[in-house]
């Protein structure tokens, strides 16, 4: 019998797509090197030694949200304390720090608030688009496109042409988490199904934006609803291609509700990118996301496979709210040296792949 390794090599030499079996035996496979190689070698042959990174901002409107995800340690309920709505001139200040500290993104996402109307995240937009238009604003998950058509009474294409109109340059990943329902009746009930997470992002796709796909993976799921939840990601990217980037998020447990929650190891975490990196052929970036990984996985993911560091941030919340050990923002500098010291060359992005400036 020829070894499992051997076999994906020659299928991915010649041009087959790994199956949802084969990638289970990898998450199976204790021999991280040997997965991180076929990563490295895959990612090698789409994006040779390129790694990218932008920098930019995040701006968390309000943590509100009629969603009590039990993962989650960023949502509040009214009468919490720390709840809070940022107010226009709120984020207009936070957008024009970000243009002065050379942001070419703002990544916006928020909770569910219950009373705000859509018309606020429609200004909200404009708010930051006014500060300068060349600004990219990544903003908004599934979840709340689904929300902003309930609220607005809108479809989900009449919602996306509107906030395009104020702005809106492309979406986020969130809101996956587990597509499948068993996981995700558990950490996430009232969250929109994963099917529908799937339709919406289909829409968002057709209606010319584009968005990335998260995985939240060290929960309560296991090595097949991991696999299950990139089948339909890879599924739904053959139809639309219009996925950028692929996410998977380390949970953090602090503060949260996960019973017996443990945070994700370094091995998990190589393996679960190096995997996606392998499975997902139709995906051209997979990102780490160093707020969540810590910066020393996140560099180390880069000879796992991925390519990507995701940016400079600026005031994390969702992450530092469930204990997330990393800084709150890095300067761009520190991306360089890290990608540098890596063997690789750091080349700055804009949202859309656009490279910038090769360092
Ligand atoms: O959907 C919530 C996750 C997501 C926790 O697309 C948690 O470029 C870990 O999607 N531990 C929002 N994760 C963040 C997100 C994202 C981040 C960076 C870049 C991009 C991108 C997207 O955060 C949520 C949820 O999956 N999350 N709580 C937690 N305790
Ligand atoms: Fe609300 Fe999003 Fe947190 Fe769920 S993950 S509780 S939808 S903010």
């Amino acid at each position: 019998m020829i070894d499992l390794f051997t076999n994906i090599r020659n299928k991915i030499e010649a041009g087959q797509r790994v199956d949802e079996a084969e990638a289970l035996a990898l998450f199976e496979s204790n021999d991280l090197l040997a997965i991180g190689e076929l990563a490295a070698e895959v990612n090698r042959n789409k994006n040779g030694e390129r790694v990218y990174f932008n920098v930019n901002r995040h701006i968390n409107y309000t943590n509100y949200c009629v969603n009590q995800c039990i993962f989650c340690a960023f949502s509040k309920e009214d009468g919490d304390d720390g709840g809070y709505t940022l107010t226009l001139e709120t984020i207009r200040n936070k957008a024009k720090e970000a243009v002065a500290a050379g942001a070419t993104e703002i990544h916006s996402v928020g909770g569910l608030h219950p009373t705000m109307p859509f018309e606020f995240y429609l200004d909200m937009l404009r708010t930051i688009k006014g500060v300068s238009p060349e600004l990219h604003v990544k903003a908004f998950t599934a979840v709340e496109i689904d929300y902003f058509a309930r609220i607005s009474r809108l479809s989900i294409p009449e919602v996306v042409a509107a906030l395009k109109e104020a702005g809106l340059g492309s979406m986020p990943g969130g809101g996956a988490e587990i597509l499948g329902k068993e996981v995700r009746d558990k950490i996430c009930p009232e969250k929109i199904s994963g099917e529908r997470w799937l339709d919406v992002i289909e829409q968002v796709h057709n209606s010319g934006l584009r968005s990335n796909a998260t995985m939240l993976f060290g929960h309560l799921e296991n090595y097949a609803d991991r696999v299950d939840h990139m089948r339909r990601i890879r599924e739904l990217q053959d139809r639309t291609g219009g996925f950028q980037s692929f996410i998977p998020l380390a949970f953090q447990p602090d503060n949260t509700r996960v019973p017996g929650a443990k945070g994700v190891g370094g091995v998990d975490a190589l393996k679960t990118l190096a995997i996606s990196r392998i499975y997902l052929d139709n995906f051209q970036h997979v990102k780490a996301y160093w707020v969540m990984l810590g910066l020393k996985i996140a560099q180390t993911a880069l000879c796992f496979g991925v390519n990507d560091l995701d940016g400079t941030v600026i005031e994390e919340k969702i992450g530092h709210d469930a204990g997330a050990d990393s800084p709150q923002e890095i300067a761009k500098e520190r991306i360089i040296s890290l990608i540098r010291n890596a063997g690789r060359i750091p080349v700055e992005r804009d949202t859309l792949y656009n490279e910038l400036r090769v360092y």
